[in-house]
This record gives structure tokens, C-alpha cells and sequence, in this order.
């Protein structure tokens, strides 16, 4: 992965929230693999986006680790939801940090595809699935960088984190990591 320029770090943005109620063109889910819905954020999309999501993404049938698929957004403020299955934290030993980096890049691929060019994501993996919140940063931060530095569409990415805790992480996560890109 090549260094990103100052100005792809500019296109990512830090953000305390709920992303059910994030105005802009996508948002990702932290799904599962059914796609039927579940607790944590995956709940939150379910319920604030109403039945139809849930009848568009059973008619999917289903997602791997690592991989994404993209819905309708019905009653949410957005135009799409890429639901994206994170992996379950085992230590760190078993291959998560490629499968969250392929999340958030595939996640990026389908909202390139459709124009998308405000992408909103939450901590993938984060919460039920165990992952680290710095290893998480760790993980998906330059994967974003790397993405954006080769893709004009999506022009902003905001990671919308759950917690003033969570946020102060990756804000330091992300400096470190802007820091370490300096020519
Ligand atoms: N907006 C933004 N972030 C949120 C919200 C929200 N409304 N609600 C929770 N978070 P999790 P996972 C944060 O557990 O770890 C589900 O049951 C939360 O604080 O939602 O990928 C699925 O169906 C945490 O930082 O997702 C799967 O079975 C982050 O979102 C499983 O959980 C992710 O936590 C996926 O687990």
C-alpha cells in the first residue's frame, strides 16, 4: 500500500453518532451472515429502514465474511445500505485483518458503483464481534486511504463511531497514521 496524500486523508472524516440518522448517499451495516438482521447497528438499520429491507435482503440470501452486498435504503435518510459481514475476533491470528480491510474495500467498490459519494461507515466488528477498537482503526483507516488515493467516487467517507471513547481512538489512530504517510 502506498503512502496516501494529505489530501485523501481530507476525504475522512471522524464522526460521534447514531448512522441511522447520517444524511448522505450510503451507509454500511454491520451485518451477518444471513443478512436477516441482528442486534448492534445491523438492528438499528433493520428498524429505522422498516420491513422492506429486511424482504430485499432475504431475497439476497445471504453474505460471506468479508464481503458485501447493496440494498435500498427505504424510510433512512440515504439512498443505499451496503451491508458488509465483518469478522468475529479470534485473537488476531486468523486472518481478521484482511477480512475487515476486504470489507470496507468491497463496501467502497459497491457504493463506487452505483455514484455514491458520501459513504458513512460504523466501527465494523467493533462490538458483538469482538475486534479491538484501535486494531479496528488499525485496520480499516488505511484501507479507506488506500481506496480513496485510487478512486475519485466516493469523494467523503465518515466513520461514524458510537461512543465519544470509540471517536477518541481512531481520531488518535488516525494521526498516527497521517503522521507515518509524511514524505
Ligand atoms: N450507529 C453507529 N454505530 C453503532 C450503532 C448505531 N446506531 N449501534 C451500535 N453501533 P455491532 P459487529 C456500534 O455489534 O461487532 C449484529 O447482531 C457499536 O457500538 O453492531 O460487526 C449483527 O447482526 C460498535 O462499535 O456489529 C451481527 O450478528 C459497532 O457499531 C453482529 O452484531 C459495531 O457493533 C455484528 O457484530
Amino acid at each position: 500500500m502506498s503512502s496516501p496524500a494529505d489530501s485523501v486523508w481530507e476525504r475522512i472524516q471522524l464522526t460521534c453518532g447514531d448512522i441511522t440518522a447520517w444524511h448522505g448517499d450510503a451507509i454500511v451495516n454491520a451485518a451477518n451472515r444471513s443478512l436477516l438482521g441482528g442486534k448492534g447497528v445491523d438492528g438499528a438499520i433493520h428498524r429505522a429502514a422498516g420491513p422492506r429491507l429486511t424482504d430485499e435482503c432475504r431475497a439476497i440470501g445471504g453474505c460471506m465474511t468479508g464481503d458485501a452486498k447493496r440494498t435500498g435504503a427505504y424510510e433512512l435518510p440515504v439512498r443505499w445500505v451496503i451491508h458488509t459481514v465483518g469478522p468475529v475476533w479470534r485473537g488476531g491470528g486468523r486472518g481478521e485483518e484482511a477480512l475487515l480491510s476486504r470489507c470496507h474495500r468491497r463496501s467502497l467498490e459497491l457504493a463506487a458503483e452505483v455514484g455514491a459519494q458520501t459513504v458513512a461507515f460504523p466501527a465494523i466488528s467493533t462490538g458483538a464481534y469482538g475486534y479491538p477498537v484501535d486494531e479496528a482503526a488499525r485496520g480499516a483507516l488505511p484501507t479507506v486511504a488506500d481506496f480513496l488515493s485510487r478512486h475519485p467516487i466516493p469523494q467523503h467517507v465518515t466513520f461514524m463511531l458510537f461512543s465519544t471513547a470509540a471517536l477518541d481512538v481512531w481520531r488518535r489512530v488516525l494521526e498516527e497514521l497521517k503522521q507515518e504517510s509524511m514524505p
